[in-house]
């Protein structure tokens, strides 16, 4: 005789879901490396380090000095907060007390976590137009209303931002001071100040997203939002700046290791929201990181930066040469990324399509903005091409885009 199972009544899967789950999205980022993932596709989408400049070596020997050093201590559980030698290093570095200094897995991480402590449903969230479709990833999920804050090529205009505070209750503010993700541009010294004055006035938090901020190959280094702030209040648990960066764009990414400084009780609601989510970031991991940051990465950050200097130059220059005339973009002075503005009306989304034809892909600029827009606009990464992609890679997309423009006249 067959046994026959009962038969179960389906449950309707996605009637299930949390409100929180219906808010999130795909990161239009993830998906385009889909596409590019195709050996002979050229992509100048991700954001991704130069493979070719990792210090392997040196990471093998860094994982290898902490296995011997710690022992079966490298591979057990350990604290939330983060292996305390990488946070005495971080901590001595920006003038405050590993107390300040949580490690997170990847820089996103840190983003979602803030976004879970510090965002209500229904509370403003001030965002640049555009920014880092990460952050808003990350956030989205948690309710946030956005307002935009319009922006030029010094960075978040501040008579706006003026503006828009006497407008709205805001709760905090996101940004990205340096070589912002996606446009290149750097926020202005005056601007920083005037930035960090209105926002302490009217009771905003600031979040201020680093990663790339010694990665500056042109120009005079400018002190972050951070600094400012603990210059002026000369106390890190006073500071209304939570500031976020990373070893993903100066080492590598791969290991995930990246941190927060804030004052103390973000700190400690930040090691309650980590606990939820992973306890803490693999303990190999960050000592390997820290064994490298003495002497492996202040080499490494000179060499990628002369790298990634060279390619912007050579992108440039290709982008003169390729692009017709009415194609404008940005000129980083450092990081990776530079963006790109059509003649209104073109949709780089479809352009997008085009593209991967010939075998070359981008980021369309719309994901970055929180309430819409951008059709017109991209983003080029030039961190992880090399010179003969960039070559074939910009002269493939300055035909696509001729062939679009024309398609429009
Ligand atoms: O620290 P990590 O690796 O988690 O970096 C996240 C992050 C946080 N904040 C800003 C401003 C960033 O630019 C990033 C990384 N963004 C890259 C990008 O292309 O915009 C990497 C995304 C790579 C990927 O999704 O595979």
């Amino acid at each position: 005789m067959t046994f026959s199972p009962p038969a179960l009544p389906s449950v309707d899967l996605a009637a299930r879901l949390s409100g929180r789950a219906r808010r999130m999205t795909a990161s239009a980022i993830r998906e385009i490396l889909k596409v590019t993932q195709q050996p002979d596709v050229i992509s100048f989408a991700g954001g991704l380090p130069a493979p070719e400049l990792f210090p392997i070596e040196e990471v093998r020997r860094a994982a290898d000095a902490a296995l011997t050093k710690y022992g079966p201590a490298a591979l057990q559980y350990s604290t939330t907060e983060g292996h305390l030698p990488l946070r005495e290093w971080i901590a001595a570095r920006a003038g405050i007390t590993p107390a300040h200094v949580q490690i997170v897995t990847g820089s996103q991480q840190g983003l979602d976590l803030l976004g879970k402590i510090l965002i209500d449903e229904g509370d403003v969230v001030l965002v640049e137009a555009p920014t880092y479709l990460g952050a808003l990833q990350s956030f989205l999920p948690y309710g946030p209303r956005y307002v935009e804050l319009p922006t030029d090529e010094h960075g978040i205009d501040t008579d706006a931002l003026e503006a828009v505070l006497r407008a709205h209750p805001a709760k905090l503010l996101y940004a990205i001071p340096n070589f912002q993700n996606p446009t290149g541009r750097t926020l202005s010294l005056e601007r920083r100040r005037r930035l960090l004055e209105l926002t302490a006035q009217y009771g905003v938090l600031v979040v201020e997203d680093d990663p790339y901020g010694k990665l500056r190959f042109r120009g005079e280094e400018l002190p972050s939002l951070y600094q400012l702030a603990l210059e002026l209040t000369g106390d890190p648990d006073r500071s209304h700046v939570i500031y976020s960066s990373s070893f993903s764009k100066t080492l590598v990414p791969g290991l995930r290791d990246a941190w927060v400084q804030a004052a103390r009780p973000i700190i400690e609601k930040l090691v309650q929201a980590k606990q939820g989510a992973d306890l803490h970031t693999p303990t190999l991991n960050q000592m390997i990181v820290a064994e490298l940051v003495h002497d492996v990465l202040p080499r490494q950050i000179e060499t990628v930066k002369k790298a990634y200097g060279e390619r912007a130059q050579d992108m440039i220059a290709r982008l003169r040469e390729a692009f017709p005339p009415e194609v404008q973009f940005t000129t980083p002075e450092g990081g990776m990324f530079l963006w790109v503005t059509l003649p209104e009306g073109t949709d780089t989304t479809a352009l997008l399509t085009r593209a991967v034809e010939r075998k070359v892909a981008f980021v369309p600029g719309s994901p970055f903005y929180a309430l819409g827009g951008g059709q017109n606009t991209m983003r080029l990464s030039y961190s992880s091409a090399t010179p003969e992609q960039i070559r074939r890679g910009i002269h493939a997309l300055g035909e696509t885009i001729r062939e679009a423009l024309e398609a429009t006249r």
